[in-house]
């Protein structure tokens, strides 16, 4: 099936009709924010998956319960698809995480008004453009890729779901709210994850001593992380995303070459 059979076009961006309905959209527009929220915001293939298992870590303090049941689809949400209507999001207790894979421009009025706290995660386009090309042959709901060159226009056009990398990354680290904002990549995350654990929770407030930084880390390395049933998507029924095709969480490599070579590594200064 084509781009025009299986995705709406939401704000000048391809989004699977399957999971985004009108309604979904409407819900989104009219969310209320809270000041407290937390926002993790990604263009997708980015270390969503990866940050809805390290921020409830953090804000639990390292209590496992919350990543141990619940799906990490329910557990922090997307703001825009369906399921959200269905969550009694506004009966969540403070400070409540969400997730959404929108551009900037594409933000809701209720978010501009009230800031919420963002965490803005980032990767390398190339291992995006990777992940991204196997996760469309896996997942039912978006078009099949073709060929890795078909796929590549399509990435470079802004024509796979969410619209372009390059739009995304632009529109957010030029965002008003640098204040309200933490910027993070992928691979400051691979470099050092209990670095990267430390930034986080001191960004949203969270004191964590040393040892429980280590464990956190520890638990969300790639390796770790994949053995978790409530996060690596295999309770994902194989119709709609198949294993057998590409797991979901797949390979979990960064391109950390320019990185290491960086002194702005500490603080995720490169794209
Ligand atoms: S999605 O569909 O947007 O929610 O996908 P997303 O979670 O953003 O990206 C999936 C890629 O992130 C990798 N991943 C990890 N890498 C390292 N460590 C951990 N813990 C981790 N968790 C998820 C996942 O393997 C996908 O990357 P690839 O390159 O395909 O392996």
């Amino acid at each position: 099936m084509t781009e025009e059979e299986m995705y709406a076009t939401y704000k000048g961006v391809y989004l699977p009709k399957v999971v985004h309905s009108s309604e979904s959209l409407k819900y989104y527009e009219e969310f209320s924010f809270r000041p407290d929220d937390i926002l993790i915001v990604t263009y997708p293939k980015s270390g969503t998956t990866w940050m809805q298992e390290i921020v409830p870590l953090i804000m639990s303090q390292g209590d496992p319960e919350l990543v141990d049941t619940v799906p990490n689809w329910d557990r922090v949400p997307w703001l825009e698809e369906t399921r959200a209507c269905n969550l009694n999001l506004d009966q969540r207790p403070s400070p409540r995480v969400f997730i959404t894979h929108f551009q900037y421009n594409m933000m809701s009025t209720g978010f501009f008004k009230v800031k919420p706290r963002v965490i803005y995660v980032m990767r390398n386009p190339r291992d995006v453009f990777t992940s991204y090309f196997h996760f469309s042959g896996m997942a039912s709901y978006l078009v099949t890729p073709g060929t890795q060159t078909e796929f590549l226009h399509k990435f470079l056009d802004g024509k796979a779901i969410f619209g372009s990398w390059f739009d995304h990354v632009k529109g957010w680290m030029s965002a008003a709210e640098q204040q309200h904002i933490m910027y993070i990549s992928y691979e400051e995350m691979i470099l050092d994850l209990e670095a990267s654990v430390t930034r986080i929770a001191q960004f949203l407030d969270t004191p964590l001593d040393s040892e429980m930084k280590r464990k956190i880390a520890e638990r969300c390395v790639f390796k770790n992380m994949k053995k978790n049933k409530m996060s690596n998507y295999s309770l994902v029924p194989s119709e709609f995303m198949d294993p057998n095709v590409s797991e979901f969480l797949r390979k979990g490599k960064g391109y950390c070459r320019r990185l290491e070579e960086s002194s702005n590594c500490s603080r995720g200064g490169l794209l």
